[in-house]
């Protein structure tokens, strides 16, 4: 048998694009409004009430929007935002998605019809399969889906086996499920991050010894200068306005270092506070830097030379706690201001009136997120970025840090726990001890390997806890044909998406309960625990009924492939799935920082997990200090066309797209465009809604994208900006950043073509 061919890219569809003037100001009350609206049409009014009263409160749950961690003592009744309603609606929708919705739509059928259609259909309802050759899913029954992935799964090879893991995954989940890998014997365990913040890891390792950021929310209030850079706080962390603003409040300022300036940087409403929603709001953004795509290793290079030439940097600091400091000035001084110039887009007039507040700072904090992380270059300019701080000391100082702000709401903690191809020996050791298992030593693949070798063949079984690998990863015809060569693809999932079409030979979905559902076990309800952006873990427990009776948590699956695998020995995985204290206490004796989790976890917003560089500062990199590491400016050079970044709407979490509309930046009604600069438009005689083909070439194999409208926007000249993950088809494959693998999802370069 034969299957129909199914999409592997959304379909294009007739849009009808309005362009108005970007927004002033962001959140207000039209983000209230917006937020009650999308919850009563998904969830009706009285799951909207509850949802809202209970996000982020103490005794709530987690919300699922992003990993910026709530206030410590004062949460006021709503800890939420627009965005954040949006992604807990999806979840908490009452439309559903049952084996009669299979039985009518095939995986063809189904693969024409929009990202948006897919996840608005609702919640998937019971476990579901794709027989080899059929296009249609049947329902399987659970006991029958575990033993056929047991049997799927050859213990023999197991290195052609991988284990995927979204971000939204608890601790207690992704302890167990990384785990699984190793008792099956690999390190195979891509995930979200290495996508998304591998970079900064990788980077702040080499750097300060330790790979996550080093500010709690409180260093903001006494922050003097905040800076945010590639970074777009309004739409993927509003919470964080709250925090800019409190530092504004107490007299710091704030840069924005943007190729767009952001609406949310400009003016903040805060939707709590009954004066922001009716004043004039709070104005975030002192200043704003419109670098070029890729210019923020020279512009931070430039910022070092003025902060030398001021001679202001904390030579206590830099003596006691750092080590090649003396290379590093050689390599500034070396560093041409023209060349600087260039690459940022930025004169040197302005770098140096900047440059002379950064030298000035007592207390600055460092934000970044996908603009920095997703380049050739980015662990280079995430050095960059640590050398300026450790010019000034802003490390083990109140109001002073880096802040890499995460995405996934549990991204860090799955980290933290174990979801990681290249774990420590202290790790496995202690894993292996705990549970009597032979752990692999050998790293393990990452998105893109995991790509790359199926393609080669290398894989046959790839199970999927969360996420939308196929429309997340970078080069979408060639994952879908990697994804299309294994011989099981199995995701654990709540709504539908195109992962769920695009599959190996055989497929199954195992429909699992959200944050927001009641999780009920043999020893009574449960909670689980994340981990978020500043290193707090805290508990998160729903309060929803399920969204039907056939679900099964994210624990209770893995502990029941577990226990289909390999029984009860060495690892009894049903005494985990019945109660979660018993995890909670293997994470404890497995990884450091833990003591007493059960314990501490259960007090009122959880516990700090150590970090040397905040609690010392100390600082463990091989040579017990900070390290100022010195790489010659780079950039993406090209010959022709525009270097694009691929970026996120108002409307969408990842690939879950919640509505056409991109407000803050004036698009409404059509996702298919590409923001250029008015100039860029003049010289190649297109006009704002004319439609363009794009073409991505990278290593003489050129990839087509058709039918994008064009519209003028303030970007720099030779840079477009596409949404993702519309754009993803375009992104090479083997474009990665150096060391962390991660696709270079924000800068490909591309030609226009007129249609
Ligand atoms: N509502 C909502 N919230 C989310 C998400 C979502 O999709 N929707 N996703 C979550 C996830 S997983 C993540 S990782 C985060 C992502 O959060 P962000 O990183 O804010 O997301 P992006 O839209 O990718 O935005 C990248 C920003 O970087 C800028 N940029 C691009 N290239 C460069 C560059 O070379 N230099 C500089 N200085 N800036 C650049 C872009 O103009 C844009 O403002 O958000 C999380 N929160
Ligand atoms: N071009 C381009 N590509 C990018 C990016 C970019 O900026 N540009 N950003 C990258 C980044 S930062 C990231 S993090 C990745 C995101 O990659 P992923 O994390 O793989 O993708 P998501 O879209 O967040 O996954 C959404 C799906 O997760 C499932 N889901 C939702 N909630 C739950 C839950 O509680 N449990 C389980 N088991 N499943 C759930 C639903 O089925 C939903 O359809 O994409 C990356 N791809
Ligand atoms: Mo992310």
């Amino acid at each position: 048998m034969s299957r129909s061919p199914v999409r592997a890219t959304p379909p294009i569809e007739d849009e009808k694009l309005r362009i108005k003037k970007p927004a002033s100001n962001v959140a207000g009350i039209k983000a209230v409004a917006n937020s009650f609206k999308i919850g009563i049409q998904e969830t009706g009014i009285s799951k909207t009430l509850k949802t809202m009263r209970t996000v982020n409160r103490f005794n709530g749950f987690d919300c699922p929007g992003c990993a910026w961690p709530d206030p410590d003592n004062h949460r006021s009744g709503f800890e939420f935002c627009e965005n954040g309603a949006k992604a807990f609606a999806t979840e908490a929708t009452s439309s559903k998605v049952t084996p009669d919705f299979f039985a009518k739509y095939s995986i063809t059928s189904l693969s024409e019809k929009s990202d948006m259609w897919l996840d608005k259909q609702g919640r998937i309802t019971q476990p579901m399969y794709l027989h080899e050759g059929s296009s249609h899913y049947t329902e399987i029954e659970w006991n029958d889906a575990f033993q056929l992935i047991s049997q799927s799964i050859n213990l023999e090879t197991p290195e052609r086996i991988a284990l995927y893991t979204s971000g939204r995954c608890s601790n207690e989940a992704a302890f167990l499920w990384g785990t699984l890998a190793r008792q099956i014997g690999t390190n195979n365990l891509p995930d979200c991050s290495n996508m998304c913040h591998e970079s900064s890891g990788v980077a702040l390792s080499q750097s300060i010894g330790i790979g996550k950021g080093t500010v709690t929310l409180d260093d903001f209030e006494h922050a003097d200068l905040v800076i945010v850079v590639g970074q777009n706080p309004g739409t993927n962390h509003p919470r964080m306005l709250s925090a800019l603003a409190s530092c504004k409040r107490n007299g710091g300022s704030v840069l924005s270092i943007n190729p767009l300036e952001e609406a949310a940087m400009k003016r903040f409403k805060h939707p709590q506070e009954i004066l922001g929603i009716l004043g004039k709001g709070t104005q975030i953004a002192d200043d704003h830097i419109p670098v070029r795509i890729n210019g923020d290793s020279a512009l931070f290079k430039g910022f070092a030379k003025v902060f030398l030439d001021n001679g202001t940097q904390n030579m206590n600091f830099i003596q006691s706690n750092t080590n090649g400091y003396d290379a590093f000035v050689n390599h500034i001084n070396h560093t041409e201001w023209d060349e600087i110039e260039r690459i940022s887009g930025i004169s040197k007039d302005r770098i140096q009136e900047i440059g002379n507040i950064i030298s000035k700072s007592k207390r600055m904090i460092v934000c970044w997120a996908m603009g920095i992380t997703q380049h050739k270059n980015s662990v280079h300019t995430i050095h960059d970025i640590v050398n300026l701080l450790l010019l000034g000391g802003h490390f083990g100082r109140l109001g002073a840090g880096v802040c890499p702000v995460r995405g996934h709401s549990n991204v860090q903690g799955d980290r933290t726990v174990g979801i990681n191809h290249h774990p420590s020996e202290a790790f496995l050791t202690s894993l292996d001890k705990e549970f009597g298992i032979n752990s692999p030593r050998t790293s393990g693949v990452d998105t893109v390997r995991l790509i790359q070798g199926a393609l080669n063949d290398q894989f046959d079984v790839l199970l999927c806890m969360g996420g939308n690998l196929l429309s997340a990863m970078s080069d979408t015809n060639a994952t879908a044909e990697a994804i299309s060569k294994l011989d099981l693809t199995v995701q654990i999932s709540t709504k539908l998406n195109r992962s769920h079409l695009i599959t190996g030979k055989r497929a199954l979905i195992l429909p699992c309960l959200g944050r927001t559902e009641i999780d009920q076990q043999e020893s009574g309800p449960q909670f689980v625990t994340v981990e978020n952006s500043m290193g707090v873990v805290h508990s998160s427990i729903g309060s929803l009924n399920p969204a039907s009776d056939l679900l099964k948590s994210e624990v209770a699956i893995t502990c029941s492939i577990g226990n289909a695998l390999f029984g009860s020995k060495p690892i009894n995985w049903k005494t985990f799935e019945n109660n979660y204290d018993s995890i909670r206490d293997a994470i404890e004796r497995v990884i450091p920082g833990f003591e007493d989790y059960n314990k501490r976890v259960r007090i009122r917003g959880g516990f700090y997990l150590p970090n040397g560089p905040r609690d010392g500062p100390n600082w463990n990199t091989p040579s017990g200090t900070a390290e100022f590491i010195s790489n010659e400016l780079s950039t993406i050079e090209h010959n022709e066309g525009y270097v694009m970044m691929t970026i996120r709407s108002h409307d969408q979490y990842n690939t879950t797209i919640y509505g056409m509309d991109d407000r803050y930046r004036g698009i409404y009604k059509a996702r298919r465009i590409v923001l250029m600069n008015p100039n860029d438009m003049d010289e190649e005689g297109i006009l704002p809604s004319d439609e363009i083909d794009l073409i991505s070439i990278f290593s003489g194999k050129e990839r087509y994208a058709e039918q994008w409208k064009v519209v003028p926007y303030s970007i720099p000249r030779g840079n477009i900006a596409t949404y993702f993950p519309e754009a993803n088809v375009l992104i090479p494959l083997d474009s990665v950043a150096e060391s962390s693998n991660t696709p270079t999802s924000k800068s490909v370069v591309v030609k226009i073509v007129r249609r």
